[in-house]
């Protein structure tokens, strides 16, 4: 008896509980009202837009005890255009933000656990912040042109230039942060042009490979501040290879000629790197067609060295897309040409001479024997 009442109950339990969500109800099952996150601000510590977000529960789920609470944060990622979204049981997050730029930040509460039956709730709101841009500084000054040179996996060198409306006699500077450092640095070493700065060089390995940096230019004037402006890059990916200067024609065995070079970046395994090969055929009428040939190899096979024409060779490289997202060509390499003024052209010539001489000595021979 006393078993049957209890399952009766459990029964009018369940169907009310389905009549509750069948009606698309806003409260849990245990009728908890979820808000969103209080306090939510953030905070600039001197890392360049790098900022720390944080927040506190709500305060109506501070004595729940049968609960789970996360919280899903979402932020406007102003580099990509996008919003970012994430979820985490934190109360603190740090993301990078373009400082010249608002900062939009949303936070919403998740949650999950034996006071919701263990369906995942989301406050229906959320608590939103929106932070204006500091000091915009003078309009019209801010630098241009910025970008970084990883040259030949050696040393990194970022240049910028002046827009027109910048004060002749304002200062640029180039502040950088990456992970871990605590704040932003200077620029170890501005290179000059024309009385004014123009580039920084990090020399050696002082600047981190697969890691984000953020990069600044801002500066003074006796007018007042310069508009700055913000950069985020990977430097393995503004990788422009050193020039190739081993590069040799010779004819192969089977009267081929071949066209060797050597890799010049010394850290970089061959399939690093891809290849471009310009081809100038000089016609005898005075006329050049060029052709591009690409390649991951260092060495080519070219045409039968029979030909009147005068083929002449340059290479260059950059990165494969094996090794990074994107890269920068190097320069050409000096031309090798076939004939050419080198090695190769005087070679020829002086075969041919002799070999002309020996004719008409044999055939003066074989007449003097005729006659
Ligand atoms: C959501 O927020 C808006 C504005 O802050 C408020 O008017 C509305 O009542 C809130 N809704 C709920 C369900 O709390
Ligand atoms: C430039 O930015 C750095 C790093 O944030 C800051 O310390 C410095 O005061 C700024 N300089 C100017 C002139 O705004
Ligand atoms: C094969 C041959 O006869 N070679 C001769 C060609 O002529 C030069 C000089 O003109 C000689 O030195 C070679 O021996």
């Amino acid at each position: 008896m006393a078993n049957t009442f209890r399952s009766t109950h459990v029964l009018m339990l369940l169907v009310m509980a389905w009549v509750k969500s069948a009606r698309g109800s806003e409260l849990t099952e245990n009728d908890v009202t979820v808000d969103p996150p209080e306090n939510l601000r953030v905070s600039d510590s001197g890392r360049l837009g790098y900022l720390d977000i944080t927040w506190n529960p709500p305060a109506s789920l501070m004595t729940m005890t049968m609960c789970n609470i996360q919280y899903q944060l979402e932020y406007l990622d102003t580099f990509k255009n996008t919003w970012a979204v994430l979820r985490t049981s934190g109360r603190s997050y740090s993301a990078e933000f373009d400082l010249t730029k608002e900062v939009r930040v949303r936070a919403y509460t998740l949650l999950n656990g034996l006071c919701t039956n263990n369906v995942l709730q989301r406050s229906e709101n959320y608590t939103a912040l929106i932070q204006k841009p500091a000091s915009s500084g003078l309009t019209g000054t801010e630098a241009k042109d910025f970008e970084c040179v990883y040259h030949n996996m050696e040393w990194v060198e970022c240049s910028w230039t002046r827009s027109p409306q910048t004060p002749l006699d304002a200062q640029q500077n180039l502040y950088f942060w990456y992970k871990p450092l605590e704040q932003a640095a200077e620029c170890p070493e501005y290179i000059l042009s024309g009385g004014i700065r123009s580039s920084c060089r990090f020399t050696g390995n002082s600047l981190p490979e697969f890691s984000d940096i953020i990069f600044c230019v801002n500066g003074s004037s006796p007018e007042g501040p310069l508009k700055a402006t913000f950069t985020s890059l990977q430097i393995q990916n503004h990788l422009k290879p050193a020039t190739t200067d081993k590069l040799h024609l010779q004819t192969s065995s089977d009267e081929q000629l071949e066209l060797l070079w050597e890799n010049p970046v010394e850290r970089l395994p061959g399939y690093c790197l891809e290849w471009e090969v310009e081809h100038a055929q000089d016609k005898p009428d005075g006329t050049t067609m060029l052709g591009v040939i690409h390649t991951t190899q260092t060495t080519l096979k070219l045409l039968p060295t029979l030909s009147e024409d005068r083929n002449c060779y340059k290479v260059r490289s950059k990165l494969s897309k094996y090794c990074a997202d994107k890269s920068l060509w190097s320069d050409w390499s000096h031309e090798r040409c076939y004939p050419g003024n080198g090695a190769l052209h005087s070679c020829r010539t002086s075969i041919k001479s002799r070999f002309s001489q020996n004719l008409s000595h044999t055939f003066e021979q074989t007449q003097i024997v005729d006659a």
